[in-house]
């Protein structure tokens, strides 16, 4: 149990990489494809937008060729809602069909499994401007789109994710919200369509795509107290529940956490349930669970003073806490990226067993990543030692949870490709190919192979570490 004699990773791993279209791909009002929130943002003061990113529109067969190099077994990228449905609901956009079939095509050739996420944080403009999640006529959108995917792709591709962190969304709302940000009361609103609309298109991939599997992919975490005071636990416990059982509990189990049903009663943050959803919640069974994971969050008990709740940039893997329920932790153990996000390689394990043994489905880690200020050095490369140094402690922790044995069937590294962070521009690469661009100087947008993509390339080689 805890000095192992390790298992091998699986033949057939997916040792992959991930992307998502508004990062990644640029064009953003090009070839008919209409605006996404996201196209809508104002970014902080010198920091990029989402408009030209990492071009890879105009880049893709390129890229394609990388990671075919690198010997990628499966790519995870997004489908950008609004280049197949401008306004999210309407007419089709027959060019933003055509560049995910040739994308998906050129994968295929090369031996690449396509791993598609149907939506990462980009919901169309057009929606948004009518209500956005708060509004149920976006659940029908929704599942109009995935109709239209599993149409055009079904027979290619294998692997579908429904949402991306769709609990990121809801506790960090503020890069989803152009504008106002929502109450946490029509945020449980979203949240709960949401849960539909991931339920419906489950149960469509399952009658349209007869090798399909699909599954949800929110960001997971085990939560620590920052004592063995039970007091500590028992914040850890409504944290843990609130940020994290609450969405895959929905997913797999078709219900709502208990814990956190009471939270919402209490707050009164309780959504409107419609006749028939949580029936066609309980049919939307996954296949799989995705999980992207960057580190664990430590919490004691709150104070409920006022101050319990301390507000930072927003950033999704920084604790705000919440008043009466939790309160942000140090967890003096662990190290810190140079953006303040810890690094726990042996939290992805607790992690990775926690979720197993609730759900007893294969999980796909389908995030996890160092982001850096990458340079390039005098030689003209990228020497990037501290990505591979956390690539190779997350991996072992995986290979470690396998050997517990969690069903780990793929490994999506976040980035393939240099892309735009979330909140902080290009100045925090995380790709194993470097893109030659800064903040505002576009320059070439040349892609550049830095040390851990000849790293990665051997680990893909040899169907894990040394
Ligand atoms: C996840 C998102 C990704 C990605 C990643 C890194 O939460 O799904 O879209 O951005 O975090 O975050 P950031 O870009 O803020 O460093």
């Amino acid at each position: 149990m805890f000095y192992h004699k390790l298992k091998p990773f699986p033949e057939n791993f997916l040792w992959g990489a991930s992307t998502s279209a508004y990062q990644v791909e640029g064009a953003y009002q090009e070839d008919g494809k209409g605006l996404s929130v996201q196209d809508m943002h104002e970014p902080p003061h010198g920091i990029t937008d989402f408009k030209v990113a990492s071009d890879h529109y105009h880049h893709m067969l390129e890229d394609v060729k990388l990671m075919a190099e690198m010997g990628l077994k499966a790519y995870r990228f997004s489908i950008a809602w609004s280049r197949i449905l401008p306004d999210g609901d309407g007419e089709i956009n027959q060019k933003g069909i055509d560049f995910y079939q040739d994308l998906i095509n050129a994968l295929i050739a090369n031996h690449i499994e396509p791993i598609v996420t149907m939506y990462h944080f980009d919901l169309p403009y057009e929606l948004h401007k009518q209500g956005g999640w708060c509004n149920r006529k976006t659940i029908d959108a929704f599942e109009k789109y995935a109709r239209i995917l599993f149409e055009n792709y079904g027979d290619k591709v294998k692997y579908w994710l429904t949402i991306n962190e769709q609990n990121v969304m809801i506790n960090h709302p503020n890069a989803m919200n152009p504008g106002r940000i929502p109450s946490k009361k029509e945020l449980y609103q979203q949240c709960h369509n949401m849960f539909v609309a991931a339920a419906k298109a489950t149960v469509l991939c399952h009658e349209l795509c007869p090798n399909g599997k699909i599954g949800p992919a929110p960001n997971i975490t085990a939560i620590y107290p920052e004592k063995c005071n039970p007091a500590d636990v028992i914040a850890a416990d409504n944290w843990e529940s609130i940020r994290c059982w609450l969405y895959l509990d929905m997913a797999v189990y078709g219900r709502y956490n208990t814990l956190v049903w009471s939270y919402l009663e209490e707050k009164g943050y309780t959504p409107i349930i419609e006749e028939g959803d949580m029936e066609i919640i309980q049919q939307g069974k996954p296949d799989f669970l995705g999980v992207n994971y960057y580190a664990t969050a430590t919490v004691c008990e709150a104070k409920n003073d006022g101050t319990d709740c301390q507000p930072r940039n927003g950033d999704q893997q920084v604790m705000i806490g919440e008043e009466g329920v939790y309160r942000a932790a140090v967890n003096h153990y662990l190290e810190e990226t140079q953006f303040g996000w810890m690094i726990d390689s042996i939290g992805m394990r607790v992690t990775l067993r926690r979720i197993y043994d609730r759900y007893h489905l294969p999980l796909l880690i389908t995030e996890n990543g160092l982001g850096a200020k990458d340079e390039m050095s005098e030689d003209g490369k990228i020497h990037d030692a501290y990505r591979i140094d956390y690539l190779i402690r997350h991996f072992h922790q995986a290979q470690l949870a396998i050997s517990d044995g969690v069903d780990l069937i793929g490994y999506c590294p976040w980035a393939f490709i240099d892309l735009v962070s979330t909140h902080q521009g290009y100045g925090k690469r995380y790709g194993f190919v470097y893109v030659d661009r800064e903040e505002q100087d576009l320059k070439e947008l040349k892609r550049m192979k830095k040390d851990s993509f000849y790293w990665y390339q051997q680990v893909i080689k040899q169907n894990g570490l040394d």
